[in-house]
């Protein structure tokens, strides 16, 4: 299997209940290696940029202002096959339809505040990874 990285948020929601251990936890226990971490509130522009492909959806302007209200931990992964092992983790984006023992169901609330995001595809996680941690070193070890 390839050895591959993807982009990881715990958003506000779940940093505000203070799920950042118990998530990264989560993360190391499935065997996923945490190749950059950073904490940060996104600013108006690095929130719409980074979810500029749903520029046009309804729920785009709270989306924004969701993931603007405090702060997040915004992450980089690497491990066999990470992109899908994340999104498994993580579970459905619906947090009320997402199986127990996900991360979704343990610290979600609904569809809006999820708790998590991870990157759906390779060319995504490239581009995710590069809107927050561009010029930083992820090459490790
Ligand atoms: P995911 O890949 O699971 O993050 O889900 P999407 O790319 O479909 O959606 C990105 C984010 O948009 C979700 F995390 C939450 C938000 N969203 C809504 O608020 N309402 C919706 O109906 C769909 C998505």
């Amino acid at each position: 299997m390839a050895i591959e990285r993807t982009f990881a948020i715990v958003k506000p929601d779940a940093v505000a209940k203070n799920a950042v251990g118990a998530i990264i936890a989560a993360i190391e226990h499935a065997g996923l290696r945490i190749v950059g971490l950073r904490y940060l509130r996104m600013s108006q522009a690095q929130a719409e940029g980074f979810y500029a492909v749903h520029r046009q959806r309804p729920f785009f302007r709270d989306l924004v202002t969701f993931m603007t209200s405090g702060p997040a931990v915004v992450m980089a992964l690497e491990g066999d096959n990470a992109i899908l092992r994340w999104r498994e983790l993580m579970g459905p984006t619906d947090a009320t339809k997402a199986p127990a023992g996900t991360i979704r169901a343990s610290f979600g609330t609904n569809i809006e505040r999820n708790a998590v995001h991870g990157s759906d595809g390779p060319d995504t996680a490239r581009f995710e990874l590069g809107w927050f941690f561009a010029g930083a070193d992820l090459g490790l070890p």
